[in-house]
């Protein structure tokens, strides 16, 4: 009998006869767009790597994952796979329907019959699937924000996997997985899960993991969606290919998992023991804070270091992977090699460079020495991330109407321009509401809208290297957030709150407007009859009745600089 992890696991795909005859109904059945986090989901539903589910959750099979990480079948389940809708979309839809799932560009990739359809408690679920209801936490404040109000269940017929262009010789399913270990006859094989490039400690770690756990290796690297603000996984590809080759020859696999992470530590932990149980794992390796989310709102972890390994291990059996601890390993100068924290005797010198210093040496373009990583993956850290005097930036300017946002706005880029370098763009209030956003008003609704569309132009720009700078209200700091996120990907997102107080822009009342909104003439005015959620850590303050214009973009040069974007002299 072939041993357990060569054998074929169940796929949702139907027959191409059957796809093709589905894909003809399909097109009178309701559409729904996918998500990207939907079709990362649904990639790995339709290739068996969330077997045993069989489409998105049931609600039964959805309280019982958040109450007590179980399917009504009983079976181990840590994570709710649910598609979430719009409540527009949720009110055409009665269960008994079948509707299309769609990529981007409309192409049916499943259908779907509904069973159920429900408005979840989402307070409920953060709490207990992610363990605080806490919008620091990037999957509860997605959840909050950007997942749909309802969510539909039922089963999954597969027509075709989402396309993808890049990497495609180093993307495997579960069955493409398991059919190559089969052909090495690798019967014991320790996964690596990451979402960071691999440096010189991890090599060590994960070479010392195979022996341990007398296993062959594979470097199973997450390519779905992970925290936001990690390095590209075009990039971090590239780099794991140059460290393919430090590891003993045809120890070694690499290939890529289109997972969609949550950051949900310990459950995390146990989800992706069982997701890698579906591609032919036999051993886990979990590390010190595996999945972590960063910190809370009260500037603590979400969970303690050893949260997940407990988890996990509690749980080992029933997931069918054994877990090999994670060690911390630092290098020792005195023996020019990596070894385990622990077992370290006082008296050596040890040396650490944290995520957040290589970063810091990235930015400032310091170097990174070779006992830390291997010069190829530096190199190409390095070509994603030049030093940040030469990475595109957005300075993005809140605060009430009148309170010298857009005059500050002016001076500021003036002065970027007489200092030269690269492209400036002002992206003002009053500006973009003419050419971008002249049919919206001020409802929620419509300034989301509107602060969403700025933030994707300096996006855009600021991935290419120029300097964006935006004035307008921006009241919600739900919105903020998610346009600082958009920027970040690409460069650095300076946020200057003008705190010029309400008393002070209604004194000034320049454009006669204060006057008008307390007449009750304009409606939903901010500051008047709107809310305004002041920001808790802009990058920079500033107060434009204590300062005149000239100095207050001086003061956002200054913050400039310290942050490394540009040189002052
Ligand atoms: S928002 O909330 O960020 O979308 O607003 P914004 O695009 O910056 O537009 C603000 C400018 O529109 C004028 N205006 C109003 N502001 C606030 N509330 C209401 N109801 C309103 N109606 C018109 C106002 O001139 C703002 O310009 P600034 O430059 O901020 O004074």
């Amino acid at each position: 009998m072939s041993p357990d992890n060569h054998s074929r696991i169940p796929e949702l795909y139907v027959s191409r006869e059957a796809a093709e005859a589905l894909k003809h109904d399909a097109g009178n059945m309701p559409g729904w767009d996918l998500t990207a986090r939907q079709i990362c989901d649904l990639e790995l539903l339709m290739n068996g790597g969330f077997t045993p589910l069989k489409g998105f959750l049931t609600e039964a099979d959805y309280n019982g994952v958040v109450e007590n990480m179980r399917l009504t079948s009983g079976a181990l389940w840590p994570m709710p796979i649910t598609l979430d809708v719009s409540q527009a979309f949720a009110d055409g839809i009665e269960p008994g329907t079948d509707i299309a799932l769609r990529d981007h560009e409309g192409v049916i990739l499943a259908v779907m019959s509904v069973t159920d359809k429900w408005t979840p408690d989402k307070a409920r679920e953060a709490e207990k699937v992610f363990g605080a209801d806490d919008l620091a936490h990037p999957s509860v404040n997605y959840l909050h924000h950007s997942a749909g109000p309802v969510y539909l269940g039922g089963p999954v017929k597969g027509l075709q996997p989402p396309t993808h262009y890049d990497f495609r010789g180093r993307r495997d399913t579960p069955n493409e997985l398991r059919a190559l270990f089969k052909k090495l006859n690798w019967q014991r094989v320790v996964v690596f899960q990451t979402r960071n490039p691999l440096h010189r400690a991890h090599q060590e770690l994960t070479f010392r993991a195979a022996r341990e756990a007398q296993a062959n290796l594979l470097i199973h690297p997450v390519v779905g969606m992970t925290k936001p603000g990690d390095v590209d996984h075009f990039t971090r590809v590239r780099c794991y290919e140059a460290v393919l080759d430090k590891y003993p020859a045809a120890t070694t696999a690499l290939s890529l998992l289109n997972l969609a992470m949550r950051m949900a530590g310990p459950r995390e932990a146990v989800w992706h023991g069982l997701i890698r149980k579906n591609h032919g794992a036999t051993h886990f390796i979990v590390g010190r804070d595996h999945a972590g989310p960063g910190k809370n709102s009260q500037d603590r972890d979400f969970y303690g270091p050893y949260e997940a390994q407990d988890l996990y291990r509690q749980h080992q059996a029933e997931i069918g992977v054994e877990m090999v601890d994670f060690k911390h390993m630092v290098y020792v100068q005195e023996r020019a090699q990596y070894e385990p924290a622990d077992e370290i005797e006082d008296g050596v010198t040890v040396l650490n460079i944290s995520g957040t210093e290589l970063r810091r040496r990235l930015r400032e373009g310091l170097d990174i020495p070779e006992w830390f990583s291997f010069p190829e993956v530096v190199k190409q850290l390095r070509r994603t991330s030049p030093p940040r005097a030469q990475q595109g930036f957005t300075v993005f300017f809140t605060g009430l109407s009148g309170s010298g946002k857009s005059t500050v706005a002016n001076a500021l880029m003036v002065k970027l321009m007489e200092m030269g370098g690269r492209p400036v763009t002002l992206l003002d209030g009053d500006v973009v509401r003419k050419h971008l956003s002249s049919e919206l008003g001020f409802s929620k609704e419509h300034r989301d809208i509107n602060i969403k569309r700025i933030g994707y132009v300096a996006s855009e720009i600021t991935k290419n290297g120029g300097i964006a700078i935006c004035a307008p209200i921006a009241p919600y700091t739900a919105t903020r957030r998610a346009v600082r996120e958009m920027v970040e990907a690409g460069g650095a997102f300076v946020e200057v709150h003008v705190a010029t107080s309400l008393e002070e822009c209604e004194r000034r009342d320049r454009k006669g407007l204060y006057k008008l909104a307390r007449e009750g003439k304009i409606k939903e005015f901010t500051g008047i009859s709107d809310p305004y959620e002041e920001p808790l850590r802009p990058e920079l303050r500033i107060d434009t009745s204590d300062i005149d214009v000239d100095s207050a973009a001086h003061e956002v040069l200054l913050t400039l600089e310290s942050m490394g974007l540009i040189g002052l002299n």
